[in-house]
């Protein structure tokens, strides 16, 4: 299979992750959807990365789809649980994730507006979402290794790429300082081999 993805986007690291604590081989192909001969709106019409082709030429899509696809492979360790109501509670874990993501992607965005357009009133509606997020994850972390169940799994590589994201591109939010156990949490993740091979090059 091949995936589409760009160096720098968390969301593609997240699938790079999965595939490489599965140990699935799959070739990289590297595209940004921002550069003018991008080659993914042609295979996602969202013209976003990740996006996966499977050997037999399937197209999947957002990072979510990717990760449930993933879990079809039966390659271990399985990154979600079997009980279904947990998989969701690990999928919403995902989603406050993904979600921290989004808002900071957001204010990185509205920082590239023409100074006169820029609004300082959106940055700080988006930072709030990311500390409220954030929080909610601290509280979720209470008393555990690993977010859900006593594996690495689907919601703790959400996190920590989310984590990994708000390093790069808002380091003066200082998360670690409200957030200890998400600090913990960051620092077991990022000295797994999955995490440091997936780093993203400083642009
Ligand atoms: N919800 C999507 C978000 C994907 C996304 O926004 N990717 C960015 C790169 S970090 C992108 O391709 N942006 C191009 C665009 O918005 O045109 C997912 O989880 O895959």
């Amino acid at each position: 299979m091949k995936l589409f993805a760009s160096l720098t986007s968390p969301y593609a690291r997240k699938i790079r992750i999965l595939l490489a604590e599965k140990r699935l081989p799959f070739e990289l192909v590297v595209d940004s959807p921002w550069e003018a001969n991008t080659r993914v709106p042609d295979i996602n019409p969202l013209g976003k990365v990740p996006a996966l082709v499977t050997d037999d030429g399937e197209v999947f899509f957002d990072s979510p789809v990717i990760a449930g696809y993933l879990e079809t492979l039966d390659a271990s360790p399985a990154m979600l649980p079997e009980d279904r109501l947990e998989a969701v509670r690990v999928r919403q874990t995902e989603a406050l994730a993904d979600g921290i993501i989004d808002a900071a992607v957001a204010t990185v965005l509205e920082g590239r507006r023409p100074q006169a357009q820029r609004s300082e009133s959106e940055v700080a509606r988006q930072i709030d979402k990311i500390e409220r997020s954030l929080a909610e994850l601290e509280r979720r972390a209470h008393n555990r290794q690993w977010l859900h169940g006593d594996a690495i799994g689907l919601g703790d590589v959400a996190v920590g790429v989310a984590l990994g994201y708000l390093d790069l591109r808002r380091p003066e939010l200082d998360w670690r300082a409200r957030n200890p156990l998400l600090a913990t949490l960051a620092e077991r993740l990022c000295a797994r081999e999955s995490f440091v091979d997936t780093k993203p090059p400083v642009s």
